[in-house]
């Protein structure tokens, strides 16, 4: 198996490049945020519950995630590979995934970490808010403060990888494409 992780603060373009990912490097595409944003569409208790929290820019409850991230393992038994968009967001989930990783005798390739300017995240998002429908795009205040918990809560979680040494810092400006072949480049050399 091949895991990767997409790793960057709100807006960077883990969802953007996630997408072209999987299909390049056929990898089983898990994103926390869609899941939670398809629980919300559903009106499951969970989502009830995690709307709360998104609403307002904070993370959703670590047991939650947690838990959902669990069942969508179980739901694909048989996948090459796994990438992570937008999970792990805290220290707790990171040592969590590497459990749920170590059950399956398997382990993190590499974490992948889009550099992008605080400005040009808020301008990102705040256009996505324009189009997206999403509650937590069209406020600047809560993208701010999006940010904020980013540096608090998400941060200190490339510190748990850097240890590891399984990080590394791509250019996340620019335009969609070239952004792409930068990650690929790492990914490639690390396939070999
Ligand atoms: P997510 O769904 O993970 O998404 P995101 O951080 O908002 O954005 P992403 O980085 O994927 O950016 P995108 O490609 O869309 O999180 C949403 C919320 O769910 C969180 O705030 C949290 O509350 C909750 N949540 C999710 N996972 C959680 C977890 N593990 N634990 C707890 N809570 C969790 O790009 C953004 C915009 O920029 C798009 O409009 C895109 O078109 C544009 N864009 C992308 N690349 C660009 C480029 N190169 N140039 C210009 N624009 C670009």
């Amino acid at each position: 198996m091949f895991n990767l992780i997409l790793f960057g603060p709100p807006g960077s373009g883990k969802g953007t490049q996630s997408e072209k990912l999987v299909e390049k490097y056929d990898l089983v595409h898990l994103s926390t945020g869609n899941l939670l944003r398809q629980e919300i569409k559903d009106k499951t208790p969970l989502g009830i519950e995690a709307k709360s929290f998104i609403d307002k820019g904070q993370l959703v409850p670590d047991e939650v995630v947690i838990g959902m991230v669990d069942s969508y393992f179980d739901l694909h038994k048989g996948a090459k590979g796994f990438l992570f968009d937008g999970f792990p967001r805290t220290v707790a989930q990171a040592k969590a995934l590497d459990n749920l990783l170590e059950l399956k005798k398997t382990e993190i390739g590499k974490v992948l970490i889009l550099d992008v300017d605080e400005e040009e995240l808020i301008s990102r998002l705040v256009n996505r808010g324009k189009t997206s429908g999403r509650s937590d795009d069209m406020d600047e205040k809560v993208q701010r403060n999006r940010q904020e918990v980013y540096k608090k809560e998400t941060l200190p979680v490339a510190a748990y990888y850097t240890k590891a040494k399984k990080v590394a810092s791509i250019n996340g400006m620019g335009n969609v494409d070239d952004i792409f072949e930068r990650l690929s480049t790492i990914i490639d050399k690390k396939m070999k």
